[in-house]
């Protein structure tokens, strides 16, 4: 080939490239696979290397290229990097509205473009004559960092900008993040070499965007999406904002897709609440949104205040990471003898409520964290997910901080503790002769999803046994030979009691499935429980069952199916189920005849957050109805991740796992069949 017809080969390449960056990054809608582009990219690499002259710095080939420096230089921005002033509540955001109605003088309202606020960090990049020449952080506003090299590196930033019509001069503006799903992966790698791992997405932006080597930076998955312009020069820019991010994005430069205009600060609110219920399915990071006057003629005569917009505010979510100090460490002894070290804190206002308790899961996770008493903790509560320590300050560690000890005997009843080979938990031995694993597997055994006797909670469990009317679940059945006495506790009257001896009779009539449920047996939760009653369809079959016989059922292993075999193998328990049934618990058998369309079987789903059009518990009772399970942790096996508002870490956990995310919408559309 002659070198006239590969450098126009180079150009069709580089074309072709571009191309399908911005289908890819802006867009969001690829028309080629991932092979068919390494491929053109690949060829364009070849022809570059035969014809070094050609190469060009704009050129898609050349991201990683700056050697590593010592240290970064210095950009004066030509137009300051303004901040933003916040607002915490409706109140401060209303405030913020009359005062830009006051200053321009109108009763009428104003229009607002509303956008996520990205919890990264703020950059600015320089285009001339559309190709990308610098980059650099917002420092103080003022003179920010060279970071040209590394924003080079992130794929989503066009080294050449596309479309026309842009200014001879161009300063956008930006937040350069990193996804959940990144942050993951980018983690486990880093685990995997033994390397240090980040303690959240933003920490991880930051350090990956001031690397001295941008080879490092290229490896990390860093993104942008972009919310402004600065200095510009020869060309003209829309008038509006909302034009202009859209004007941006036909450019190839890549802008937030949640991004919305809304008429007055009511539209401003609704965004907000909106953003809130989307947040966990956003896939990265934000702590609020901001609220931008659309009008750049009424920005400009708003003005700004020390360095901060008038037209401008950041309405901040809750936040929820806080630090707090770690007091002490009880150890809590849950149904099973599992001993779960609760965090005892100084009380914290975070995620919107003051927590004083968090879970520190095992000693594994003490370990790992490498968490003392005395230590400055960071307590995170994201939505209704229990509160959990997650990154201790060991700066702020006082030469008096203690190491947090395994008891070698349950605080409980002060039998040993033992931990088995391969498992994380710690266990108390003492079994049902331990008051808190008693209380807990009755606790369990009253509770909604299994007998569900309405009204017989914890603080009467608790009174119960210590009155020595309960020792076992079948006493249940003979508290109404206690009637009398009940009614003399304070706060406890007849009717009450009435109450809950009616919700006892009521639980006598259940389903098999529930009843297994309700025994507690270790391993043993509502899938399991289900499928064993399907499959056996009476509880005498499955009494009778030797381990192979168990081991038949779907999703029962040898571990499981010895649990069950040793469970009803104890004397203690067939003597209990006994006494229950002769209590008359009853539910019809050849449940495994049951018929109906299910059109989730073999799928398994997996719930996080809150859902607004029905409880969690609802949402899993008809998933199960249509023949889907409903496991407690994601795996590659987990078919889908429903996220709710404010969902916990299962969520990040779906996206590094590359597990299918669904909103409450698509979850509904499912169950209703139009999915
Ligand atoms: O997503 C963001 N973090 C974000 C930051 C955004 N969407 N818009 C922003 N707008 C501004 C003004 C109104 C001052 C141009 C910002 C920031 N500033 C900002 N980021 C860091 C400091 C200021």
């Amino acid at each position: 080939m002659t070198a006239n017809s590969d450098a126009r080969r180079i150009e069709e390449l580089r074309e072709a490239i571009r191309h399908h960056n911005y289908r890819y990054y802006v867009l969001d809608d690829p028309s080629i696979t991932d092979a068919e582009y390494d491929r053109l990219m690949q060829e364009l690499l070849r022809l570059e290397a035969q014809h070094p002259e050609l190469v060009t710095p704009d050129s898609p080939t050349q991201r990683v290229g700056a050697a590593p420096s010592s240290q970064f230089g210095q950009v004066k921005h030509a137009v300051p990097m303004l901040s933003l002033s916040n607002a915490f509540s409706e109140q401060d955001v209303r405030d913020f509205d009359r005062r830009a109605r006051e200053r321009l003088d109108t009763a009428q309202p104003i229009e607002y473009t509303c956008e996520p606020k990205l919890d990264g960090l703020a950059v600015s990049l320089r285009y001339e004559n559309g190709v990308f020449v610098q980059a650099a952080t917002r420092g103080d506003g003022t003179t920010g960092e060279d970071v040209t090299a590394n924003v080079r590196t992130i794929q989503s930033v066009p080294l050449r900008l596309a479309g026309e019509g842009w200014p001879r001069l161009l300063e956008v503006r930006g937040e350069v993040f990193m996804s959940h799903a990144g942050f993951a992966r980018m983690n486990r790698e880093a685990a995997e070499r033994g390397e240090k791992t980040f303690v959240n997405p933003r920490n991880a932006a930051a350090g990956s965007l001031r690397q001295l080597d941008p080879a490092v930076s290229a490896s990390r998955p860093l993104e942008i999406f972009f919310y402004g312009t600065g200095a510009h020069e020869g060309g003209r820019l829309p008038d509006r904002h909302g034009e202009l991010l859209r004007q941006l994005r036909e450019w190839g430069l890549r802008t937030n897709p949640e991004i919305r205009t809304v008429t007055g600060v009511e539209g401003c609110l609704e965004y907000h609440r909106e953003m809130q219920q989307k947040r966990a399915s956003l896939g990265y990071d934000i702590d609020g949104v901001v609220y931008k006057v659309d009008r750049y003629d009424l920005q400009r005569e708003l003005g700004f205040v020390s360095r901060a917009p008038r037209w401008a505010v950041a309405h901040k979510f809750p936040a929820q990471e806080e630090s707090t100090v770690l007091k002490g460490v009880d150890f809590q002894v849950g149904r099973t003898g599992a001993l779960t070290p609760v965090a005892r804190l100084e009380p914290v206002f975070v995620g919107g409520v003051t927590v004083s308790n968090a879970t520190l899961h095992n000693m594994d996770e003490i370990e790992r964290l490498g968490v003392k008493i005395g230590d400055t903790v960071i307590v995170r509560r994201a939505g209704d997910v229990i509160p959990e320590i997650v990154q201790v300050v060991e700066a702020k560690r006082p030469e008096d901080a203690r190491d947090i000890v395994l008891p070698a005997t349950c605080p409980v009843c002060g039998s040993d503790v033992v931990r088995e080979e391969g498992e994380a938990a710690a266990r108390c031995t003492g079994g049902l002769y331990c008051g808190a694993q008693r209380k807990e597997s009755l606790k369990h055994f009253a509770s909604r999803r299994a007998m569900d006797i309405e009204g017989l909670g914890d603080r009467l469990i608790e009174l119960f046994i210590e009155k020595g009317y309960l020792r076992n679940a079948a006493d249940i059945y003979r508290l109404h030979e206690h009637a009398a006495e009940l009614q003399a506790f304070e706060g406890f009257g007849e009717k009450s009691v009435a109450k809950l001896l009616k919700a006892i009779d009521a639980s006598r009539h259940t389903t098999l499935a529930r009843f297994l449920y309700a025994l507690g047996i270790r391993d043993v939760g509502e899938a399991t429980a289900q499928t064993l009653a399907r499959h056996f369809g009476s509880l005498r079959a499955i009494m009778d069952a030797d381990e192979p016989a168990l081991q038949e059922v779907p999703d029962v292993g040898p571990k499981v199916a010895a649990r069950i075999a040793d469970f009803f193998r104890e004397e203690h328990n067939r003597e209990v189920i006994d006494r229950l049934l002769a209590a008359g618990i009853e539910w019809e058998e050849g449940e495994r005849a049951e018929a109906g369309p299910k059109p989730l079987e073999g799928r398994t789903f997996v719930l996080t957050g809150s859902l607004e059009s029905m409880t969690r518990d609802e949402a899993k009772d008809r998933i199960t109805a249509l023949g889907g399970k409903v496991a407690g942790s994601v795996s590659k096996k987990t078919s889908y991740v429903v996220a709710g508002a404010d969902p916990g870490s299962k969520l990040a956990r779906a996206e590094e796992l590359g597990v299918p995310v669904l909103d409450e919408q698509a979850l509904l559309k499912l169950l209703e069949g139009r999915g």
